[in-house]
């Protein structure tokens, strides 16, 4: 299997983000990329190749391009403002106040473009996501040429992006942007399959009203888990695309067993769909390890994963998403990857 990897990634390095109340040191850091590298590289799992830039029309087909623009420039205007340090917003709309008018001010258009303080703007962030977006689609590319599966090492992770606002670490929504890329270029259509321990809310927000990509997503109960507005079982599509969302959502304490029998749900959706391809956001927060999730899969579990998912013999596109038991990260990743590659 071909892995997509960009050393752009070690350009976002936040210096902290706001956890239980505190600033905290980013989990979301350029080690994680690293370790998962190396582990694909010791267990040879095949071509560690760079990603071919796509500029920014499949960007455009996926995010508003006030939102884009937003992104390029957002570094800069918060230093000319603020100085040098992590930009992060302090306020966001709620009922009864407005979003009709786009701020001038960059404090103002932070708040407006995201959803919350965990995802730092950093000097590098824009070169860092747009190499990540290139990743997934140089994987994309992988699959029209015929190749059964490939792993976008994306990092920034991408799942959490919506069309116009950043948030859960992720500012270019990778997968979707794979999956439209994949619907441009032939399939007619294509399945997306979230196995990250949170709500892929922004994936599920782009293809919302999408009845040519269905989105399926295995998460923490958003009652108690991050990102809590969105990921409930009754959200299910809109217009077109009613009927093309399927939320599993798992309470905390999940294991393998019970993980395995909604993974087999998803499945038999994604077949029922008969997509020509399938992205999946390979999230490894489910680890029982995991620092900030509370799901209680094991290292071998991943394995498994991994032959499930080849189980519903799709070509099959990986795009990295979260993960942060950094120690352990490249082992559950690579055990995905070999589970799919042994299946
Ligand atoms: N106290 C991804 O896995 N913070 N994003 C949660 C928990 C945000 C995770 C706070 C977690 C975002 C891609
Ligand atoms: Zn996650």
């Amino acid at each position: 299997m071909i892995v997509i990897y960009s050393e752009e990634h070690r350009l976002q390095s936040g210096r902290s983000e706001l956890n239980d109340g505190q600033l905290v040191p980013c989990y979301e850091k350029p080690e994680r990329a690293d370790i998962v590298r190396s582990r694909l590289e010791a267990v040879g799992i095949g071509p560690i190749l760079a990603p071919e830039a796509h500029g920014p029309a499949p960007l455009e087909r996926v995010h508003d391009a006030g939102y884009l623009g937003f992104l390029q420039t957002a570094w800069t205007e918060w230093v000319a403002e603020h100085g040098d340090w992590d930009a992060l917003p302090l306020n966001w709309v709620a009922p009864g106040m407005h979003r009709r008018v786009v701020p001038r001010s960059i404090d103002g258009r932070l708040g407006y473009y995201s959803f919350d303080a965990g995802t730092p703007i950093t000097a590098g962030t824009w070169r860092a996501a747009t190499a990540a977006a290139d990743s997934a689609l140089t994987g994309a590319d992988r699959l029209r040429a015929g190749d059964r599966s490939a792993f976008a090492l994306c990092r920034p992770p991408g799942h959490h992006a919506g069309r116009a606002f950043y948030g859960g670490y992720c500012f270019l929504n990778n997968a979707a942007i794979a999956a439209q890329s994949l619907r441009d270029n032939g399939a007619a259509r294509v399945a997306v399959l979230d196995v990250d321990y949170h709500h892929g809310n922004g994936t599920q927000e782009i293809l919302w009203e999408r009845g040519d990509v269905l989105f399926v997503s295995l998460h923490a109960d958003p009652a108690d888990e991050f990102p809590y507005f969105s990921g409930h079982a009754d959200e299910t599509g809109a217009g077109a695309g009613e009927g093309f969302n399927l939320n599993l959502p798992l309470p905390w304490g999940t294991d393998w067993a019970a993980y395995a029998e909604a993974l087999a749900v998803a499945a038999a959706r994604i077949r029922a769909f008969a997509p020509d391809a399938l992205v999946v956001s390979l999230g490894a927060d489910t680890y029982g390890g995991d620092p900030i999730s509370r799901f209680r899969l094991l290292s071998e579990d991943f394995l498994r994963m991994g032959a499930a998912l080849a189980g519903i013999g799709l070509p099959t596109l990986f795009v990295m998403e979260g993960g942060y038991a950094v120690a352990d990260l490249g082992v559950n990743v690579a055990n995905v990857l070999t589970g799919f590659e042994n299946a």
